[in-house]
């Protein structure tokens, strides 16, 4: 699953990207010209992993993890086509919107406006969905003709509701869309379709707005709101784990704002965690929200979906606070699950296989 980063130039993208990947990434602002996006791929921070590895003691501990693309500023006009083509491929856009002032990083519209550079993003995105619903229809109509596919008219049906809520500067991912048509669009990647974590960066002097959760406000379907400040993320990520602990303390924050980029970008994904414990591994493994455990057995291996017998499954909670496996089945905790669970976040699972 891959995140992109977008933003104008000087919105604080390149520094939030270096701050998520803990280590130094070449720029990407290169305008004019066509730039290889920088990816990186991002632990998922995980409690519950960190749990499991105390107890167990595995040889190795692995996190979820998500990519992200550091994407090169956007600008109106001239380069549209350049920077929208990356854009096309990412599952989930990570907007980082300019809020901190500062008269030494000049903004390209002279002003700071987040609101106004969020609507003017969203503006971009509806404008290049118009067009691909245009040449869709144009196409639609002329097979339509031809001939009567009842598939076919509902897609036209959905495409003449979907430009009128793009005409409304609505973006589609805020209209909740049919599972079988969304199945018939996909191909299309629609841009303003795709779930949209707004970053709003804020100034050195705005951290007080960072307590209480960071949450920037209103959000809207498929949008979150993240407050972080790009130059604070980047002290903090230079400091070693108890350092941080003060630091947080210090600034009265209980935890890092790109921890909640993170967790908000994979919630958002509609991506979950199950987990799996033992000696030899302790681990967070991505499956989408409403997983079934067959389907989720084949995310550890093909073949142990191909020869599931059965899952044992715990929740995390249980396990934390009857601390292991043998209290757990005790207490009747550890139930049994056919091929059909719908695996929650969290639950610790244990394949039971034949073959
Ligand atoms: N004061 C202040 N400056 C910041 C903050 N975050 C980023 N900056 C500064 O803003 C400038 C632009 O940041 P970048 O991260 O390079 O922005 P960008 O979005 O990658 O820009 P382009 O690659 O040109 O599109 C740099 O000088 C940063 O140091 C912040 O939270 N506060
Ligand atoms: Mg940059």
């Amino acid at each position: 699953m891959k995140a992109g980063i977008v933003g104008l130039p000087g919105s604080g993208k390149t520094t939030i990207f270096r701050v998520l990947t803990r280590a130094a990434a070449p720029d990407v602002a290169d305008h004019g010209r066509r730039s290889r996006p920088n990816v990186a791929v991002v632990k998922v921070p995980d409690r519950r992993v960190e749990f499991l590895a105390s107890v167990f003691e595995p040889r190795k501990t692995t996190f979820a993890t998500i990519e992200f693309v550091d994407i090169a500023g956007l600008i109106r006009g001239r380069t549209r086509e350049m920077v929208l083509d990356p854009v096309r491929d990412v599952d989930a856009l990570v907007h980082v919107v300019r809020a901190f002032p500062d008269d030494a990083v000049p903004h390209p519209d002279g002003t700071v406006d987040a609101e106004r550079d969020i609507r003017n993003l969203d503006a971009e995105l509806i404008l290049a969905d118009l067009a691909s619903i245009e040449k869709r229809l144009e196409r639609l109509e002329m097979d339509l003709k031809k001939i009567k596919d009842p598939g076919l008219a509902s897609e036209r049906d959905f495409l003449v509701q979907a430009r009128a809520w793009l005409e409304d500067e609505r973006p589609l991912r805020e209209m909740s869309i049919d599972a079988a048509i969304e199945r018939r669009i996909r191909g299309f990647a629609f841009l303003s379709a795709k779930p949209m974590v707004l970053a709003l960066n804020i100034g050195e002097d705005d951290i007080e707005r960072l307590r209480g959760g960071g949450r920037g406000g209103e959000s809207r379907p498929n949008t979150e709101r993240v407050l972080v400040c790009g130059r604070l993320e980047a002290e903090m990520a230079e400091l070693a784990p108890d350092e941080l602990d003060g630091f947080l303390d210090d600034y009265g924050l209980s935890e890092s704002g790109m921890v909640r980029l993170i967790r908000s970008t994979y919630r958002l994904l509609g991506l979950i965690s199950f987990l799996t414990a033992g000696d030899a591994e302790c681990r967070a493994w991505t499956i989408r929200r409403g997983t079934r455990a067959g389907r989720a057995a084949g995310a550890i291996h093909t073949d142990l979906e191909k020869h599931f017998i059965r899952a044992e499954v715990a929740a995390f909670d249980d396990f934390e606070k009857h601390g292991g496996f043998a209290s757990l089945r005790e207490k009747g905790l550890l139930r049994l699950e056919g091929r059909d669970y719908e695996v929650r976040d969290g639950d610790i699972v244990t394949v039971r296989h034949g073959g």
